[in-house]
């Protein structure tokens, strides 16, 4: 699972990866300075598994993590092989999520490649690329559906038709996640590798002073667009959030105490990220340690138990579950136990976001 960060060249992106990745990428005051994604993990921050390493005196705490990759800017022309052209696209094309940065902070000495700050036009600027490419790649997918279509491939038929809707919809200037389809048009819809598919999250990269500004007109316009799309925006200074990730956590909270800030832009970008790619956390605590897993939401608990390892999925007999809440309010695992709190789970159990889980398998 990873998030692709994309955006006009010199708005910010760098600078944001690095203070969710403590990665060092490069970063300065020119365009493409970005060339080759930089690739870096994030901790998904859990202030359940803080309680939980306190209720058990645990020695180790270890967060469910996700992949972020820093990509080259990209310009007007793009999908025509302008700036970095084809080579920028392929690698978005490769990510399961778009975080899509917005310049919005003023300051005369950052180059803005088009000039000046106009979110609504950069905006705009990147949809059409990704969606001149998808309407590339798509024409070249539908002409060969068509060869199969006319072979009398069934199967072939209707994803052509399907294929014809999205192109219509993309034509219009509109992403294909957008695309008016049915339950099986959108499986086709999957199978196409259409960019402008992923879901996004737009970061308003502001001044400090628009940080708590919600009249401010720029972010005002970047949440118009997003909500037509519906997608999120998460406001936040790229430049202090970077600064703040190099600080040790006193210096940190005593920073947000001072400045009201109840919660990190960054916190919250990997929250909406987890959120946004489908994922939940379940947890395992104990005296060695207390642990995130990540699964997929609908995840059964056999895979689920997979993540730690594969024997536990082949060998699964069952498992023991305790909701996070009821296991903080009885105080340890053998009070929920003594209360009735703690529940067997067989193969076909759904396991939730803060399910604590004990697995029992042979191997
Ligand atoms: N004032 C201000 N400057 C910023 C902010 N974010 C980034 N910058 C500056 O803008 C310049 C470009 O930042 P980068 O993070 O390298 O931008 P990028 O989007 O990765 O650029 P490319 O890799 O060239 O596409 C650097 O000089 C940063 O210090 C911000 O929130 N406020
Ligand atoms: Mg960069």
């Amino acid at each position: 699972m990873k998030l692709g960060v994309i955006g006009l060249p010199n708005v910010g992106k760098s600078t944001l990866f690095n203070a969710l990745t403590h990665a060092g990428a490069e970063s300065a005051n020119y365009p493409f300075c970005t060339i080759e994604p930089n690739v870096g993990m994030v901790n998904v921050p859990d202030e359940r598994l803080n309680v939980l390493g306190k209720l058990y005196n645990t020695q180790k705490i270890t967060p469910a993590t996700i992949e972020f990759v820093d990509i080259a800017g990209l310009v007007k022309g793009a999908s025509q092989g302008e700036g970095l052209g084809n080579k920028f696209l392929s690698h978005i094309r490769e990510v399961d999520a778009i975080l899509h940065v917005v310049r919005c902070f003023t300051n005369d000495n950052i180059i803005h490649v088009d000039g000046n700050i106009n979110p609504a036009r950069d905006i705009e600027t990147i949809n059409i690329e990704l969606t001149l490419a998808d309407l590339e790649s798509l024409e070249k997918q539908i002409a060969k559906l068509a060869r199969q279509a006319n072979g009398g491939d069934k199967i072939a038929r209707k994803k052509l038709e399907t294929y014809e809707i999205i192109k219509d919809h993309l034509e219009k200037g509109l992403p294909a996640r957008t695309a008016p389809l049915d339950r099986e048009q959108k499986k086709y819809l999957e199978e196409a590798f259409m960019i402008t598919s992923k879901p996004v999250i737009f970061v308003a990269n502001v001044s400090p002073n628009q940080l708590d500004n919600s009249q401010d007109i720029n972010v005002q316009t970047v949440k118009d667009i997003a909500k037509k799309e519906n997608a999120e925006v998460i406001t936040l200074c790229a430049d202090i959030e970077a600064e703040l990730s190099t600080l040790p956590p006193q210096d940190v909270e005593e920073y947000m105490r001072e400045f009201g800030i109840k919660e990190l832009g960054l916190n919250k970008l990997i929250k909406a990220s987890y959120k946004l790619l489908g994922l939940i956390s379940y947890l395992t605590a104990g005296e060695k340690e207390c642990r995130a897993w990540t699964i997929k939401k609908g995840t059964l608990a056999p895979a689920a138990a997979g993540v730690i390892h594969t024997d536990f999925e082949k060998g699964f007999i069952k498992a023991e579950v305790v909701s996070y809440d009821n296991l903080v309010n009885c105080g340890s695992f053998n009070n929920a136990k003594e209360q009735g709190k703690v529940r067997m789970e067989g193969k076909d159990y759904e396991v939730q976001d803060g399910d604590v889980m004990l697995f029992r398998f042979n191997v």
